[in-house]
């Protein structure tokens, strides 16, 4: 397999103006007629198209003429047209070409799901439809005929025509073909409509399956939000007349930003209290405004090759993040991106499969829509954001979208935006993007008494690790935010920037009354790893005034982490987080929230990239149980306390997705968690029974999983839904997650064996592998029998489905951390992986990163 590098970039020899497309919609075999206007950029060029190998070639003209046959040659991957059967002016290729939907389980290209067409061509699914140059820096317009008795025919665009059988669509915006998309098939729609600022009414439609419609409201009302919200904050309106969304069940990822027709995953448009919960809720919202807010960063200015994937991927996503934080509160997003990032990204960034955002080679791109690429790259931006400051950011937004509109673009053009707007150089700032690794930040104090005031030092230094292909690293532009609290809790320095640029760098602060305590990184300034020397104590003061909520959250964390990594390596530990604990439970005042955040002990993953991070082998079974002893130390010190606040925490009247009812109920069951510990499950048991929404339903079980009991919970869940995919995919996932760790791989395997574990569904795939995954001590139980069944999976979804089979294999991607017991099954379970016969490029490229 041959790698892709950056520095070979070249444009396209051809430019390609306008697609005209027919398809002649049969499941077993779809005709696509398709109409390519082409024109040479320099004489003597060969066109090569990329088409897959089941793309089956009818017949092919130029300007209507059919060319010498020796001057066409078809590899697997490609077909190419020699130079001397090319006009030297602009012409026509048409071609004609069979393909077989119903063959197609890959869901990548033109495929069937439940009866209904739908296509995914992001990144090079379009090639699996027809020859085409399936590359994002070839746009063009598209006008495409839809033939089919399917009652709904959609594309991209605007529709301009519509009769029996038969619709016409045309997008005058020119778009890469991965923007293309298709569906068809039997399906109604919540519509709704929208008027732009400047007076356009755009049609809005939420397509689902006929009996969904009462679970795609709030879908749209989020549309609504998002289309208003980039409006207001970015300035960006909808280009088209109509915006349709559709709701598939078979769908690799979650969602997908065709132009004027997003193609969703199912889960992440259908929303019911009975049926999904609160994190649903907001998930959808925040992905439906993630995929309209591409209609710009990544459709009007797409990339120009896929290297630049987090020039797109991780501006939508920094936006969809503003965008939250101002429909839901500010502070509670903070900490929810923060705690996702480092439970994904630095996980990533520890291990063998580290790259940078702006990655220089790949083998397979689908293997790199990671957290490095889509969060971190959203943190970049924060950063630059932060230096720049807040009109410096819109400045240099409104000059992208100005210089960019149409384009594919680069990492160095939106740089250059930045430069030409602010004036500030950022060829330093750079190596963020160009370089992998977390960088470690250690932060020492020096305080010098004097008559005119103390002075306080902070001296910083960095240093980041050596990762795959990268082992020296240079120091990168670390914006540190910083505030004083003096020693009664008043805020002495409101927040300032510190602009750390060297190896090693000090900042001075004088004319100060007394010693104050530093509260340091406000709002996460910067994806690094903090490391300073603070007692307890003064982690707790913290906890108690920081003013900054997310230093104030991390100030709490990181008396939890110092309990728990001390407890799981058989140190006595946590009185002063358990104090501290129970004054904030006690603090009626403080968002119910931000209480639960604090209240919840940091996973078993997180305790051990901690452990890692500090050069201790982490031991999952001893990071299980200390967390288990902390938890039940929590619970039967407050016991009274937290008994007060599950009643208190009961929210009455109907249900409401809104962030004020649900930070209720995400107290209440972060008590329920700990109370369960000491009551074996009374509360759990009635909850279940009386909850009418699933977000304390799935609470309540939860809890009771983790005590081993909860057997008629799931048993009446699945009766009651065994209809509905989305909650059985719940179900599946919640039995080998919340298993006692020496029973998940059991668990996982005895539910792999029933009949409704179709896993050739995405979603169901990823609920069992990816439930067994997320129970760390389970998936990493010593006998490496979380290791063995997962890797038996693997190999079974491998020829069906790549893409999943390759993203699910980075379950193993912390493996050499661990123990050497542990490190040789893991190693015994990716080798045996490699070896298997026909293995996708997919997957042998994570593989043999992973085993590299
Ligand atoms: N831009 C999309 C990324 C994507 C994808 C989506 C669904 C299926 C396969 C896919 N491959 C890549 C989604 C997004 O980031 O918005
Ligand atoms: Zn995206």
């Amino acid at each position: 397999q041959t790698a892709h590098n950056l520095a070979d970039y070249r444009p396209y020899p051809f430019v390609l103006t306008a697609t005209r497309m027919t398809f002649d919609l049969q499941p077993k075999a779809t005709r696509v007629r398709t109409a390519l206007s082409l024109a040479p950029r320099e004489a003597g060029m060969d066109l090569v198209l990329d088409g897959g190998k089941e793309v089956e070639l009818l017949s092919l003209t130029i300007d209507g003429k059919a060319p010498d046959p020796a001057h066409v040659l078809r590899r697997d991957e490609t077909l190419t047209i020699a130079a001397a059967a090319l006009p030297p002016h602009p012409f026509l290729l048409e071609t004609d070409v069979r393909i077989d939907p119903s063959a197609n389980t890959a869901f990548e290209g033109l495929y069937i799901s439940n009866g209904m067409f739908c296509t995914q061509c992001e990144a090079e699914g379009f090639r699996h439809i027809t020859f085409y140059p399936d590359r994002p820096d070839v746009m063009a317009t598209f006008h495409v005929t839809l033939d089919s008795d399917l009652p709904v025919l959609l594309s991209n665009g605007n529709p301009v025509g519509q009769s029996q059988g038969r619709a016409e669509w045309h997008d005058p915006w020119p778009k890469p073909a991965y923007l293309f998309a298709l569906v068809a098939g039997d399906l109604v729609a919540v519509s709704d409509s929208f008027t732009t600022r400047s007076g356009r009414r755009v049609a809005l439609n939420v397509w689902v399956r006929p009996g969904d419609q009462d679970r795609a409201g709030f879908a749209m009302e989020s549309l609504i939000k998002s289309m208003k919200w980039d409006e207001d904050v970015y300035g960006r309106e909808y280009d088209l007349d109509v915006f349709n969304i559709v709701a598939v069940d078979d769908f690799n990822m979650g969602a997908m930003e065709n132009k004027g027709l997003n193609i969703f995953n199912s889960k992440l448009v259908l929303a019911s209290p009975e049926t999904a919960t609160d994190t649903d809720y907001e998930r959808i919202e925040a992905v439906i405004a993630h995929e309209y807010f591409h209609n710009w960063t990544g459709n009007r200015i797409t990339c120009r090759d896929w290297f630049q994937l987090c020039l797109k991927e991780g501006l939508t996503v920094f936006r969809d993040q503003q965008f939250t934080s101002d429909m839901r509160s500010a502070a509670v997003k903070r900490i929810e991106d923060v705690q996702a990032l480092r439970s994904r990204q630095f996980r990533e960034d520890q291990g063998p499969l580290a790259h940078p955002p702006r990655p220089d080679q790949y083998e397979e791109i689908n293997n790199f829509y990671t957290a490095t690429v889509y969060e971190k790259g959203a943190e970049v931006i924060g950063m630059l954001k932060r230096l720049v400051g807040d009109d410096g950011y819109r400045r240099a937004l409104d000059l992208y979208f100005d210089r960019h509109d149409g384009d594919a673009a680069t990492i160095e053009d939106w740089l250059k935006v930045f430069e030409d707007a602010t004036g500030r150089d950022l060829a330093q700032f750079k190596r963020w993007y160009t370089d992998a690794g977390t960088p470690r930040l250690t932060m020492a104090e020096d305080w010098q008494e004097a008559e005119a005031g103390g002075t306080l030092t902070l001296a910083f230094t960095q240093e980041t690790p050596p990762t795959p292909g990268q082992p020296e690293k240079l120091p990168r532009v670390i914006p540190i935010a910083v505030g004083l609290i003096g020693p009664n809790g008043d805020e002495l320095a409101p927040t300032q920037v510190l602009e750390m640029t060297g190896a090693s760098q000090s900042f001075t602060f004088d004319r100060l009354g007394a010693r104050p305590v530093v509260s340091a990184l406000r709002g996460f300034s910067a994806p690094v790893m903090l490391s300073r020397q603070l007692d307890d104590a003064t982690r707790a003061f913290l906890l108690a005034h920081d003013t900054d909520p997310f230093a104030r959250w991390e100030a709490g964390r990181e008396l939890a982490l110092s309990a728990l990594t001390a407890a799981s390596q058989g140190k006595a530990a946590g009185g002063d987080y358990v104090d501290a604990i129970g004054r904030l439970i006690a603090d009626g005042t403080a968002d119910p929230a931000f209480r639960a955040l604090c209240l919840n002990l940091p996973g078993e993953e997180e305790i051990a990239t901690r452990l890692s991070s500090g050069g201790i082998t982490p031991d999952p079974d001893a990071i299980h149980a200390a967390r288990e002893a902390l938890a039940r130390q929590i619970a039967e010190t407050h016991l009274d306390l937290l008994s007060d606040l599950y009643d208190a925490m009961a929210v009455d009247g109907p249900y409401r997705p809104d962030a004020s009812d649900a930070a209720r109920r995400s107290l209440r069951n972060a008590v329920l968690a700990l109370l369960t510990r000491i009551d074996g499950g009374e509360r759990a048991e009635i909850l279940f029974g009386i909850a009418g929404n699933m977000t304390e339903r799935m609470a309540a079980l939860t809890a009771l999983l983790r005590r081993g009991r909860g057997q008629a919970e799931l048993a009446a869940l699945r009766d009651q839904f065994a209809d509905n995919r989305l909650v059985m995919d719940k179900w599946f996932a919640v039995q080998p997650m919340a298993a006692p760790p020496a029973q998940a791989a059991q668990v996982a395997r005895s539910l792999s064996q029933r009949k409704d574990f179709d896993w050739k569904n995405p979603n169901r795939f990823r609920a069992l592998i990816g439930g067994l995954s997320a129970n760390h001590a389970g998936f990493h139980a010593a006998d490496g029998s979380g290791y063995d069944f997962t890797a038996d999976w693997l190999l079974r979804m491998d020829p069906v489905n790549p893409q999943i089979a390759a993203r699910m294999s980075t379950a193993f991607e912390t493996w050499t951390r661990y123990d050497a017991g542990r490190r040789a099954k893991a190693l015994a379970a990716l080798e045996r992986i490699a070896a298997a016969e026909g293995l996708s490029k997919n997957t042998r490229e994570m593989v043999s990163r992973m085993i590299a």
